[in-house]
């Protein structure tokens, strides 16, 4: 393990595709080897990309690719895709998609199915983040699926989030209202050559102006054609100010220890539950105790507490 540490610190590729193996798949070694990784983390720029499935977030995070190495920035891409949860494997359309990278070192690559039971990002998916931000990527970009609950966690985890929508996306426009705008630093209508993208972007900046208390910061709203590659640059400017003004009156700190705290209480609560469920005697049984009202939860929980304590340690 600690010769795998090295050689990912050192930044080599087939080491990095190991580790993160190890690290996803929990196998033995996986603890240690975040043990010896995470403190070299923290150093990269981390940008969360979300939206809905099609949103065009793939060939977007490809464009930003582009971009960033025109700027001679290093780039670690990580596609959570909960299409493909048994696997875990490559999506074939990533793949060929960043095939074009592929040749160029400062650039990384990678599909992972997402088993975050609780919906959001799954444990070792922020570990994998730290593990290719130890290996020293300038940037690492996350992209995920979904509207809602999936956002808020990638938002949580990672310093820039963007929200990409498309016109006509009246749905995206109803949970902006309900509060999921909150989780978005940028906001971007992709497809801008279809039409409605005007329309769009003023819905959005409208439901931005209903935002109560005023924020102190109001999230830019872009136009992309990620596919013909415009409005990349203003993007990759969004993101310099966004991260110019977290810089500012110690933000980036305190995204850091919320950040910190969220990654805890989601890993904790994962860890802790899996114990609690192994040491659990007879637990089919209790469920159905459960099921049939014979127990409630507080004392089940209470069982399930003293499980763990009893429980001979791993
Ligand atoms: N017309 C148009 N199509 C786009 C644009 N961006 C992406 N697409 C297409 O939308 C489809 C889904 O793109 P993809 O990047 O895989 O979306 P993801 O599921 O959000 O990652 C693909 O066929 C893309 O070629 C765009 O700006 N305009
Ligand atoms: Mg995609």
């Amino acid at each position: 393990m600690d010769q795998l540490a090295r050689a990912v610190l050192e930044g080599e590729p087939r080491a990095l595709a190991r580790a993160i193996s190890v690290v996803e798949s929990g196998a033995e070694g996986a603890s240690h080897l975040i043990d010896l990784l995470y403190p070299h983390s923290g150093g990269a720029t981390t940008i969360g990309v979300t939206g809905a499935p099609g949103a065009g977030k793939s060939t977007l995070v490809d464009r930003l690719i582009e971009g960033l190495r025109a700027e001679e920035k290093s780039v670690a891409a990580v596609a959570i895709d909960p299409s493909s949860p048994f696997t875990g494997g490559a999506l074939l359309g990533d793949r060929v998609r960043m095939m074009r990278h592929h040749a160029d070192d400062g650039v990384f690559i990678r599909s992972m199915a997402n088993r975050g039971r609780f919906g959001g990002l799954a444990p070792t998916t922020r570990s994998v983040v730290h593990l290719l931000d130890a290996a020293g990527f300038d940037v690492v970009i996350v992209e995920t699926v979904g509207v809602g609950q999936a956002e808020v966690s990638v938002a949580g985890s990672t310093m820039s989030t963007v929200l990409v929508l498309v016109p006509g996306q009246g749905d995206a426009i109803q949970a902006l209202k309900a509060g999921v705008m909150e989780v978005a630093d940028i906001f971007v209508v992709n497809k801008a050559d279809r039409e409605g993208a005007d329309r769009m972007v003023s819905a959005i900046e409208s439901v931005l102006q209903l935002a109560d208390p005023l924020p102190d910061r109001t999230p830019p709203v872009l136009r992309t054609c990620a596919t013909r590659g415009d409005g990349i640059a203003p993007l990759l400017e969004a993101l310099d100010g966004h991260r110019a003004w977290l810089r500012k009156a110690k933000r980036l700190q305190d995204f850091r220890i919320a950040a910190a705290e969220e990654e805890l209480r989601d890993a904790l609560g994962h860890h802790l539950t899996d114990r609690a469920i192994a040491a659990l005697d007879e637990k089919e049984a209790w469920i159905e105790r459960l099921a049939s009202r014979e127990v409630a939860l507080p004392r089940l929980i209470r069982v399930a507490v003293r499980a763990i304590r009893d429980a001979p340690r791993p």
